[in-house]
């Protein structure tokens, strides 16, 4: 038998596969990689040999804890500048009113992102990817939605897609053109919602610059009319589409999402059973951010016990953004879903692994450890899995292997 590329022995697998168990654990296993993909895995007693005989190379885990490699499914960290001032002028009694007025909020991350070029962009994000990714994170979407112009939104994309090259992560891009209304098009709603529909969606999707088209549905958004104008366009583009919902209200932005089969719906706090309902018939992720619940100091709760009881797979992500979610760690949003959320640790590690993946539509490649997946995999001196969810701060993976290869 010709040998495999390379084996890692004496592991506990947490291979989130379900079937039951929890984690999918498979204790006392082992892994085996040819190229990029998983070429096998099971108990170390059913290995097909002596280990040191099967594999060019054979790392030892002793007894360490394998997980898939993690997942952040909803993330704004292309971004220019940051809102570190406007944070303090908050919090030294400054309303947001009085900071939008004085040129604050979302509007100056869009003055700051119109005035970055393109290399000073992908160095800003680079340095936050870098944190994400040694933490275990090997999978990224990331949005527009700070360009509100065509060749804003296109130069955000193109930083994402350039992230994804130059780093071993996976990018995924998703246009979210309906961020905000730009200042130019103040009291033109529907005119701005035409130039994203008429010429920045074409323009994107002739570049091939997004995976998906997002949509901020929110009273400080766009309405649910405004939105399906742009899941109309992305459908005739044929684009996958994921949404900004219920997350400070409920508009019913979710329903409209799953009618147009959308990938995911993200934030939720406001989701009614309805809703609940809508995302398990179209089997759409639920998508929960911790971070701008915790960052934002909001106190209704997403409906996380509904959305279990209808099987609608949760997975929570970062939203790293300068505005609502300056949060560069998954595995401090896996400890906020657990502490404010109520999710389990397993429901946590689902939520940044099979669950993300499926918020990608990308559950055929990632998101669990078996044979034909992806060789993404992290190595953690863990004694049991539910520690990624309980320590704050500071765990660190001791290997992370993107593609097959161990990342430096
Ligand atoms: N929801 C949010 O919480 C952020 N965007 C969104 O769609 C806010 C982004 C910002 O304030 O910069
Ligand atoms: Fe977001």
């Amino acid at each position: 038998m010709a040998k495999w590329h390379s084996l890692w022995i004496n592991a506990n697998i947490a291979a989130m596969t379900g079937g039951g168990v929890a984690y999918g654990a498979k204790l006392d296993a082992a892994i085996a990689v040819d190229d990029d993909k998983i070429a096998w895995l099971g108990s170390m007693s059913d290995l097909p040999g002596p280990a040191e005989n099967l594999a060019e190379t054979t790392h030892d885990c002793a007894g360490r804890w394998i997980t898939p490699g993690l997942i952040d499914c909803h993330t704004h960290l292309v971004f220019g500048g940051n809102r570190v001032r406007e944070f303090e002028l908050r919090l030294n009694g400054a309303s947001y009113e009085e900071i939008a007025r004085a040129g604050g909020g979302i509007r100056s991350t869009v003055a700051a992102t119109r005035g970055e070029t393109e290399r000073e962009l992908f160095n800003h994000a680079e340095r936050r990817l870098q944190h994400l990714m040694g933490e275990g994170v090997t999978t990224v979407e990331i949005k527009s939605g700070y360009g509100l112009d065509t060749e804003t939104e296109m130069k955000m994309l193109r930083v994402a897609r350039k992230l994804g090259e130059k780093l071993p992560v996976r990018v995924k891009t998703t246009f979210l053109g309906a961020h905000a209304l730009p200042a130019e098009y103040a009291g033109d709603s529907a005119g701005y919602i035409d130039l994203v529909c008429r010429e920045m969606i074409p323009a994107v999707a002739a570049e091939g610059l997004a995976d998906a088209v997002d949509v901020f549905c929110e009273g400080i958004g766009f309405t649910v009319d405004e939105t399906r104008r742009v899941f109309e366009a992305a459908a005739v583009h044929k684009m996958q589409i994921k949404a900004h919902t219920e997350q400070l209200s409920n508009l019913g932005g979710t329903q409209l999402a799953c009618e147009y089969g959308a990938l995911s719906a993200d934030h939720l706090e406001y989701l009614d059973e309805a809703g609940v309902e809508a995302m398990a018939s179209s089997g759409t992720a639920a998508v929960l951010l911790p971070g701008a619940f915790y960052f934002l100091r909001e106190t209704q709760l997403p409906p996380v016990d509904a959305l279990r009881k209808n099987n609608v797979p949760i997975a929570v992500a970062t939203d790293l953004n300068p505005g609502s979610s300056p949060a560069q760690s998954i595995l401090t949003m896996m400890n906020m879903s657990a502490t404010l959320f109520q999710m389990t640790p397993e429901e946590a590690l689902a939520g940044v692994s099979i669950h993300a993946a499926k918020a990608l539509g990308m559950q055929a490649e990632l998101g669990v450890l078996d044979i034909g997946k992806a060789a993404d995999f992290v190595i953690w001196d863990i004694a049991e899995p539910a520690e990624l969810t309980y320590w704050i701060g500071n765990t660190r993976p001791d290997q992370i292997i993107f593609g097959g290869n161990v990342r430096s």
